[in-house]
């Protein structure tokens, strides 16, 4: 049974309590490894180890941080493989979701960032002959990053990469239900380069390690991935802290289809919209509105190619599913499945957990499943699953299409079919969420703002954003 320890002053350390907590591995429901159960005296170190870095850390100046994250960068890459199955193992997502996505991504992050802080430009202001402006980012200081369980490195990283290439030392925590490669990256660190007290990780549970990084009185801002719920709570603790605040939280992502799109290429993405990493991903379209010349020809094609996806062993290269991340997410999921029926749905396909044999038959494994027959306001269309169900619904005009995609209290990304260039541009510009995509899915580039309005958080990630985010603008007037 491995254990895995927090990352504090360069250290790698059992909790200060002595405790542990499970992990799961999803694929079989079982106890695999234990987790160091942290408290305030884990953050109270850290924030100590890392205030005590953060002159050497700065000292090193950006080519010398970039050097490290580029290191790091590296040495995850030369470990992918590991890095991929651990990932795996730990999420329950297939191993090749990870090995493509998860592990390069985190990877990426790392490298952009590196690279992002050399090419980093500030503003000046002339004021013809009265005096000259600059402005002046230095880093915070010490910053709290808290991450959630469904792309659990990949976003780990996308948090601290910028906070330390700014030039902050870190406290971060990432999911209890997922911590595993986090722990494997806190043991390139030191081979990295990275000073001791750069990065600390603290592992345990949200309600007692993450509300102390929230608490801590020396950590100056938070960025926070997770439950539109829990960004809540960590507002309200920090607001009146004046921390700067970053909350990239929940989604109901609306899929909108015109008729005139590219039927294929529409269909085959719209699939993986729905269910890659078994619907876990803030990202995903779960709300699917067609317009009604479409939605027959649509709804079949659709559900034929959702009944073929194969639900399996994550480490087995033909499983499109894995097992979703933990046993009170399945019941989570599958709880909203049955209130769709009651709400009136009909389920098209799926609608109940997958018993695999042998050694997954306890695994959580859920059926991509298919809903139709329910209207906008009800509750399955108005609350985040989180899981691998989606619902259908055609729609007549624009106005209905948009009415329904914004009629949520969430705002994060939404996914536009269609060839009407004049189309495209006049629904993009209404829809209410920080990502359109036309025409796509998760393409991404690292540049642009990503996160969400209305209940899907505050603030974007991303490029400049997330260098702006991490550092304090001062504003140097000089007389001339
Ligand atoms: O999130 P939590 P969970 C949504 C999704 C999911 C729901 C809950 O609907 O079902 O959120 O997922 C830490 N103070 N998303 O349970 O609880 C916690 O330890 C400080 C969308 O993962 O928000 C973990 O590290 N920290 C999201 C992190 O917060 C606290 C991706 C996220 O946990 C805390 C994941 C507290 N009081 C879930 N309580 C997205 N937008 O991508 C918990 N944590």
């Amino acid at each position: 049974m491995e254990d895995i320890l927090n990352l504090i002053n360069g250290a790698l350390v059992p909790a200060a309590g002595g405790t542990w907590i499970d992990d799961h591995e999803p694929a079989t429901g079982r106890v695999y490894a234990r987790i160091a159960d942290s408290d305030e005296r884990d953050v109270a170190a850290s924030v100590k180890a890392a205030q005590d870095a953060f002159p050497t850390w700065l000292g090193m100046g950006r080519e010398g941080r970039s050097q490290v994250l580029h290191r790091l960068a590296e040495l995850i890459e030369q470990d992918l493989e590991a890095f991929a199955r651990a990932e795996s193992r730990d999420n329950g997502k297939p191993v090749h979701l990870a090995r493509k996505v998860d592990i390069p991504r985190a990877v990426a992050n790392f490298r952009f960032f590196a690279s992002a802080i050399l090419h980093e430009q500030s503003e000046a202001h002339l004021m013809d002959d009265v005096a000259v402006n600059y402005t002046d980012r230095s880093p915070i200081g010490v910053v709290g990053c808290i991450s959630p369980w469904n792309l659990p490195l990949y976003l780990f990283t996308w948090k601290i990469a910028p906070a330390l290439a700014a030039g902050n030392c870190v406290v971060a925590k990432p999911s209890e239900v997922t911590p595993m490669t986090a722990y494997r990256m806190a043991q390139l660190c030191a081979k990295a380069g990275m000073p001791p007290g750069t990065l600390n990780i603290v592992h345990g549970l949200g309600p007692k390690v993450g509300a102390a990084i929230t608490e801590h009185p020396e950590i100056k801002a938070i960025s926070f991935t997770g439950g539109t719920r829990t960004g809540q709570q960590i507002a309200r603790t920090a607001a009146p802290m004046f921390k700067k605040l970053s909350l990239e939280l929940g989604g109901k992502n609306p899929v909108v289809i015109f008729a005139d799109c590219d039927f294929e290429e529409m269909l085959r993405t719209t699939v993986l919209s729905s269910f890659r990493n078994q619907g876990q991903i803030c990202l995903c379209g779960s709300r699917i509105l067609v317009e009604r010349p479409l939605y027959e020809r649509f709804r079949d094609a659709f559900v034929e190619r959702v009944k073929a996806l194969r639900v399996g062993d994550p480490a087995d290269p033909g499983s499109d599913l894995g097992a979703v991340v933990s046993g009170p997410h399945m019941e989570k999921v599958l709880s909203y499945i049955t209130l769709a029926r009651e709400e009136g749905g009909t389920v098209l396909c799926g609608g109940e957990r997958v018993r695999l044999a042998g050694d997954l038959a306890d695994g959580w494994y859920i059926a991509p499943t298919v809903i139709e027959g329910l209207g906008p306001a009800c509750r399955t269309n108005q609350e985040e699953i989180f899981g691998p169900v989606v619902t259908i619904a055609p729609f007549d005009t624009e106005e209905e299409a948009l009415s329904v995609a914004n009629g949520t209290p969430y705002g994060l990304a939404s996914v536009l079919w269609t060839n009407d260039l004049k189309r495209a541009h006049r629904m993009a510009h209404r829809l209410e969420s920080g990502i359109v995509w036309v025409n796509c899915w998760m393409v991404r580039d690292l540049r642009t703002p990503f996160g969400g309005m209305k209940q899907s958080g505050v603030g974007r990630e991303g490029g400049v954003e997330a260098l702006r985010f991490f550092t304090e603008a001062k504003n140097v007037c000089i007389k001339l």
